[in-house]
């Protein structure tokens, strides 16, 4: 029996920075319902969904900062989506800004999960890559403050077997790290969800610019191939407080090969069927890890010198 997963990257347009999460909430419903239409196992959304991309601004206030995080999910603003979805028999998966109070103090990450069919959150995970500058940078057109106002997950990355395979979850800039996808291959992950928020203009290398949806592209098919898995990247996309966020949300399969990818920079549905036993072409052969693979010789890749 074919282990076909019928999956929609749900790219969102631009969240205004005002604009409530009962709206976006409203608007990612209303995807999730196509989806279902469409005969969807699960709906990834993309990165910070329920906010603008607030780390462009630098902000001191703790008041006005913590307003763009979840203290609990799901909540009073997410709940409707959990409970429809439930409803529809979809699994979807979302990130938000994360407060979790641990040992008694609060921490801030900037965090996905994954909801399965029955609507209960089967994985959490934590970006592990934070991109940016912890102080104001005002030469910079826009900030990118995620050093500021995230913590770097404490515990990486993490496989969940649901949806009869087994998932896993990084966020935005952890797409651009190989050894993201090649941590989750080894612990069994056949498909990875990723959200992405990412401006077109990067103030530290403004000739990379025009580059930035081929490296999009590159690092999500990239991570497929050498890894034997589908990969599921997806965009909030659009200008965005005047900030241009690329779209190029897109399903690539375990060949490396794109078999679907948004044609606009607003709210849109990718849909693919990912057959999970596809993975195995890859990790069968030219990617059997066991076979051919030499741990003993990478002594680098998890050195801290
Ligand atoms: N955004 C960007 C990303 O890695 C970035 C940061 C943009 C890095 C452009 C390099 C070039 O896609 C997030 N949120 O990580």
């Amino acid at each position: 029996m074919t282990r076909i997963l019928r999956t929609a990257a749900a790219q969102l347009g631009p969240i205004a920075r005002d604009e409530p999460r009962a709206g976006v909430v409203a608007r990612m419903i209303a995807l999730l319902e196509s989806a279902a239409a469409q005969g969807a196992d699960l709906v990834v959304f993309p990165e910070l969904a329920l906010t603008t991309f607030f780390p462009r601004w630098f902000m001191e206030d703790a008041a006005e900062i913590d307003a763009f995080f979840e203290t609990e999910m799901p909540n009073a603003a997410t709940m409707p989506l959990f409970q429809r979805a439930k409803e529809l028999g979809v699994a979807f998966s979302f990130g938000y800004a994360e407060i979790a109070l641990e040992g008694g103090t609060r921490h801030h990450y900037n965090t996905a999960i994954i909801v399965d069919k029955a609507g209960q959150i089967v994985n959490r995970y934590r970006k592990v890559h934070l991109p940016g500058h912890p102080e104001h940078e005002p030469w910079r057109a826009f900030q990118h403050l995620e050093k500021r106002y995230f913590e770097p997950s404490p515990e990486g990355f993490s496989a969940v077997e649901t949806l009869g395979g087994v998932l896993a979850q990084a966020i935005c800039n952890d797409r651009r790290w190989p050894e993201t996808y090649r941590e989750c291959a080894l612990r069994g992950a056949e498909m990875m969800l990723i959200g992405y928020n990412t401006p077109r203009h990067y103030p530290p290398a403004p000739e990379h610019d025009h580059l930035q949806d081929f490296h999009n592209h590159l690092s999500l098919q990239a991570g497929a191939y050498a890894n034997g898995m589908w990969v599921i990247g997806v965009a909030k996309a659009g200008v965005e407080e005047g900030c241009d966020l690329i779209g190029g949300s897109a399903i690539v399969a375990p060949t490396g090969e794109i078999v679907a990818v948004a044609q606009t920079l607003g709210d849109e549905l990718v849909i693919a069927d990912c057959d999970l036993d596809r993975c195995a072409e890859i990790r069968s052969n030219i990617f059997d890890f066991a076979k051919h693979r030499r741990p003993e010789v990478y002594t680098r890749l998890t050195a801290r010198d």
